[in-house]
């Protein structure tokens, strides 16, 4: 069985969750403690030298880090990644968009609005962070205008990256009220056959 190194807090991890249910694709789940320092180990550092969960482990030892690699692993010769070429490169494209311009200013603030006390330094990052999180959510919206999902009528990787953090966007400070097509789009991938909800953490860990 394929095995999953995650953490509940993670929506990058559940984004793998995620796609492996709709796919009924069965996952041993290792929960890692990433707020004691769990994914900078020595053990997991020789696993997975990028130090971060997620990261996929195959039966023969193989490791796969990064979420949206593994999405792409995960959804290859299903409907949720188009075949190589221009379709898929626009997929890609929506997943490079989702790291580089999205999660940084949305995931970001919600893990510095979730795990650090009132007065921490870091939370002179949010007005700039949480400025360029309404820009990608904007953009987010246009794109979700003219159809019911990014790719068109059916849903992708792409819908699926992006809606991990987009959900939670409330605990990082925005409101999606102020997107009008982004919560019918997050109820459409609600209802999808065999979705699962992100699980509540066990407990809010604070940073020092
Ligand atoms: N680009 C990575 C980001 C992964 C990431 O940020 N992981 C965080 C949790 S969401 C983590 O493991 N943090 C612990 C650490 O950096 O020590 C991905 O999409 O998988």
């Amino acid at each position: 069985m394929l095995t999953l190194y995650d953490n509940a807090e993670s929506a990058n991890g559940y984004k793998v969750r995620l796609l492996a249910a709709l796919l009924g694709i069965p996952l041993e789940v290792v929960w890692i403690d990433i707020f004691r320092g769990g994914s900078r180990t020595p053990d997991f550092l020789a696993m997975s030298p990028f130090g971060q969960i997620p990261v996929l482990r195959f039966p023969d030892g193989r490791v796969l880090p990064e979420s949206n690699a593994i999405l792409c692993h995960l959804a290859e010769g299903t409907p949720y990644l188009p075949a190589p070429g221009y379709e898929r490169s626009r997929v890609l494209a929506w997943l490079f968009f989702e790291q580089y311009s999205h999660e940084p200013y949305v995931a970001t603030p919600r893990f510095i609005l979730r795990h650090t006390r009132p007065d921490h330094p870091r939370r002179a990052e949010l007005p700039w962070r949480q400025a360029r999180g309404r820009q990608a959510l904007r953009l987010l919206n246009d794109a979700l205008a003219s159809s019911s999902f990014l790719m068109g009528e059916s849903p992708t990787v792409a819908d699926l990256s992006l809606f991990a953090y987009t959900h939670r966007a409330d605990e990082a400070g925005f409101d999606l009220a102020e997107y009008p097509n982004l919560p019918p789009w997050v109820e459409r991938i609600r209802a999808l056959p065999g979705f699962v909800a992100m699980e509540p953490p066990t407990e809010l860990t604070l940073v020092d």
